[in-house]
């Protein structure tokens, strides 16, 4: 029997059928980075912006029960779709409304693989939390999360390596894969990459990391990307409390990457 698509699921890929792209917000639950004052005014400016759906994760400083916190601060300024993106096994929580259940496919550590999905699956399985099955797989520079996971980063001139890792990931049976440059990288994902691996697969392709100009993000979308992630422009703004900017920001990085695709389909 196929499998069912969960409600989440079918709300992303829907908005992908209509606009040929959705955009994602990263909110890393760290508590160095989390101010629970502003983070309502932070979030409901970016909802307002039109990004569609918060991404809940980071590789470092993980506890169940601050990322719960995190999951209602973002509730008081949103009632868009909370996915955990975890990087390890205390980023699962039944309070989220969906979970990228990942594996990162170029680890060379056999737990970021298989171990830490093996550790938590029960009781994901147990709390009916939808999940989407995520091959991600991490390019150069990297970032924290290549470092922490131990992955055998694809080098940016290869993108060859990026369609092998991509087109197993589709045939196991994925349900998307994303390629991700770091959180914070100096510049996204080559393009030359999103390309390839577009020719390729089939399956929708997540791109983030480093992604920090309306112009980047449209190109990114443009070679082939369905999500695109962004996290650290917002952060940075964020400190600064410039929510008007945060939502102007969003707007015109969404606007920039509609008018892209308008004039590829005209
Ligand atoms: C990290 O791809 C995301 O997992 C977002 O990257 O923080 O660089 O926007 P940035």
């Amino acid at each position: 029997m196929p499998k069912n698509i969960g409600k989440v699921h079918k709300y992303l890929l829907e908005i992908a059928r209509e606009q040929n792209f959705a955009h994602l917000t990263l909110i890393d639950p760290d508590p160095m980075k989390v101010n629970f004052d502003s983070l309502p005014r932070v979030i409901k400016a970016i909802d307002e912006g039109g990004s569609s759906a918060f991404m809940l994760g980071g590789s470092t400083a993980f506890d169940r029960f601050f990322l719960e916190k995190v999951i209602n601060a973002i509730k008081e300024g949103s009632d868009k779709p909370i996915i955990l993106f975890p990087g390890n096994i205390a980023g699962v929580t039944p309070k989220a409304d969906a979970l990228f259940f990942l594996s990162v496919l170029n680890s060379r550590n056999p737990y970021y693989i298989i171990g830490a999905q093996m550790i938590s699956s029960p009781f994901i399985k147990k709390w009916g939390i939808e999940t989407i099955s995520l091959a991600y797989i991490l390019v150069e520079p990297g970032g924290t999360a290549g470092f922490v996971s131990d992955a055998s980063l694809i080098p940016r001139n290869k993108p060859e390596l990026a369609v092998c890792y991509a087109t197993a990931a589709e045939l196991i049976g994925f349900d998307m894969v994303y390629l991700e440059a770091g959180s914070g990288a100096d510049s996204p994902i080559p393009l030359k990459m999103i390309g390839a691996v577009r020719k390729f697969i089939d399956i929708p392709i997540i791109v983030g990391g480093g992604i920090k100009t309306p112009e980047q993000a449209a190109s990114v979308v443009a070679a082939g990307a369905t999500f695109i992630v962004q996290g650290t422009k917002f952060e940075e703004e964020a400190k600064l409390g410039q929510f008007d900017k945060i939502k102007k920001m969003t707007q015109i990085t969404i606007e920039t990457i509609k008018e892209g695709v308008r004039r590829r389909n005209m």
